[in-house]
């Protein structure tokens, strides 16, 4: 790890003042790509304080402790028999693994978190999309609030951009709703 960056979520949202961080997880960098444009509408239409990052640079073990007026996105390509890329191993192997359920007051573990979710993949593949099917679920078990429904684009179909586009409005419409943002007049592309 580089020194002076710190691998904490929430202590990296509060001291850069973001209120959504975009989390991708890619190899070839198509959704490295589409978390950009997220945080850039983000930005240009809701006047949110977004920040992309690469999955591989932070730790998940906090993510309970993440307020319930930000927001998590994860935009996650599958590979492999249905697996991660590289820079999404650890943070699959620990939200799919044996985290808690339950914090000590019985509460969701995730209770707080709202997230955001799309996935890529290639429906010629046998294990179509699981990567962000299986965080969406290990996320929902954990009482996590999705926003909008989990997105899923496809590459063998030739709809990724297709996909994505169908897929992000109705996602900003809920975010909006969720977190009361206002969207601005003008939309700058
Ligand atoms: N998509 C799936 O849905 N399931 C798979 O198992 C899967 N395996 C892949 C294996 C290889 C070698 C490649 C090149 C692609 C695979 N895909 C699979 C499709 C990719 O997820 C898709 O092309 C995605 O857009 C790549 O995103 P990236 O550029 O961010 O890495």
């Amino acid at each position: 790890a580089k020194a002076g960056k710190t691998r904490n979520i929430v202590e990296k949202l509060e001291e850069s003042n973001k209120d959504c961080i975009i989390f991708y997880g890619s190899q070839t960098g198509t959704a490295e790509d589409y978390a950009s444009r997220l945080a850039k509408e983000g930005k240009s239409r809701f006047g949110l304080e977004t920040m992309v990052a690469d999955l591989e640079d932070y730790d998940y073990d906090n993510l309970d402790a993440i307020p319930s007026n930000k927001v998590v996105m994860f935009v996650l390509a599958t590979y492999g028999e249905g697996e991660p890329t590289d820079n999404a191993v650890d943070f699959y192997e620990f939200i799919t693994g044996d985290a808690p359920q339950f914090s000590l007051d019985n509460e969701p573990a995730l209770g707080n978190l709202n997230y955001v979710a799309f996935g890529l993949g290639n429906n010629t593949y046998e294990h179509y999309n699981s990567m962000v099917r299986n965080v969406n679920k290990a996320l929902e078990n954990l009482g996590a609030h999705r926003i909008g429904d989990a997105g899923e684009g496809d590459d063998g179909a030739g709809t990724m951009e297709e996909d994505f586009l169908a897929w992000k409005d109705p996602m900003w419409k809920a975010l909006a709703e969720k977190l009361s943002l206002e969207e601005r007049e003008a939309v700058y592309e």
